[in-house]
C-alpha cells in the first residue's frame, strides 16, 4: 500500500520528510492559481520526489450539478486538465454540498442525472489516464451517497470502470457504519482511502486509536485492498511536528504483506 495525505502547500516538505508516498491535492483549491503559480508547485514536488497521485475537491462550490450539466461538464473538464497536469491517478469527487439533492428535486431524478454526469466524467477521466473515485460523506456533509454501501450501490448501476468507491474512514466512523459492511466490496471496486483518528476531532491518530487503527487495517488487507491511503486529518496549525508521528501510527497498514 502507498502512504499520502490531503494538502498543499507549505505542507510538501514536511510530508516529504514523513516518508509519505504521495500528496493528495485539493484541486477546488488550487483551480484558479495563475499558471506560474503552479509551476513552482509542480518543480517544488518533482524535488521533493512527491508525487501528486490523488487529488480531492473536486467540483467547485460555485458549480450548479443539476442545474446546467453543460457547465458541470465543462468544469469537469478543465479539473481533469489541472489533475492529469500534475500526473494524477486517481480523482475524487467528495463534492458533498455540489452533488446533494436539492430541496424539491426527488433523489431519484438527482441519482438520475449524478448517474448520467459521473458516466460522462469517468469517460473523461479514463481519456486523462486518471480514475474517479466516488466518496460517501457523513449525513451532516450531503443528504447523498453517505455510507460505503451506497457508493457501492451507486457505482453498480453506473457500471463505468472508471469509477469506484473511496472509503474515508472518518465519515465510516462518523455514520456508525462497520467493518462488516466492507465485505461486499468485489475485488477492484475499492479505488481509494481516507484515514483520519475515530473521534468527532478528526485529528491525527493518536496512541489511544492504535486498536480501532488495527482493525481497520486488518479488514482492508482481508478484502483485498493494497491501493493507497491517504491521511486526511485537521492538524491544528502544526503540520510539520504532527505529520511524523501520524505516519507512524499507520503501522498496522503496512504490516502482514
Ligand atoms: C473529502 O475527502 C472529505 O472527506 C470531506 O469531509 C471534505 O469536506
Ligand atoms: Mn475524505
Amino acid at each position: 500500500m502507498k502512504f499520502g495525505v490531503c494538502g498543499k502547500q507549505p505542507q510538501f516538505a514536511a510530508a516529504a520528510a514523513a516518508g509519505l508516498d504521495y500528496i493528495e491535492l485539493p484541486l477546488a483549491k488550487i483551480r484558479d492559481l495563475d499558471e506560474g503559480q503552479l509551476a513552482q508547485m509542480r518543480e517544488e514536488l518533482k524535488a521533493l520526489s512527491l508525487p501528486a497521485e490523488c487529488c480531492n475537491q473536486f467540483f467547485s462550490g460555485a458549480i450548479a450539478l443539476y442545474g446546467d450539466e453543460a457547465a458541470a461538464l465543462r468544469e469537469a473538464a478543465e479539473t481533469l486538465r489541472l489533475a492529469a497536469s500534475f500526473g494524477a491517478k486517481i480523482a475524487v469527487v467528495g463534492s458533498g454540498k455540489a452533488r446533494a439533492v436539492p430541496e424539491g428535486m426527488e433523489k431519484a431524478e438527482a441519482t438520475d442525472r449524478f448517474l448520467r454526469l459521473m458516466d460522462r466524467i469517468g469517460d473523461m477521466a479514463a481519456d486523462a489516464g486518471i480514475e474517479i473515485a466516488i466518496e460517501p460523506l457523513n449525513y451532516g456533509e450531503t443528504n447523498f451517497i453517505n455510507t460505503v454501501t451506497d457508493c457501492m450501490t451507486f457505482c453498480r448501476t453506473l457500471g463505468n470502470k472508471n469509477v469506484g468507491c473511496l472509503v474515508d474512514f472518518f465519515h465510516f466512523y462518523r455514520n456508525g457504519e462497520t467493518l462488516d459492511e466492507l465485505d461486499a466490496l468485489r475485488p477492484g471496486e475499492l479505488l481509494h482511502a481516507h484515514l483520519a483518528r475515530p473521534d468527532p476531532d478528526r485529528g491525527a491518530p493518536q496512541p489511544e486509536d492504535d486498536e480501532v487503527l488495527a482493525a481497520w487495517a486488518a479488514k482492508l488487507r482481508e478484502i483485498g485492498y493494497d491501493r493507497r491511503l491517504s491521511l486526511e486529518c485537521g492538524w491544528a496549525k502544526q503540520f510539520d511536528a504532527l505529520i511524523g508521528p501520524a505516519v507512524a501510527r499507520l503501522r498496522p497498514f503496512r504490516e502482514g504483506k
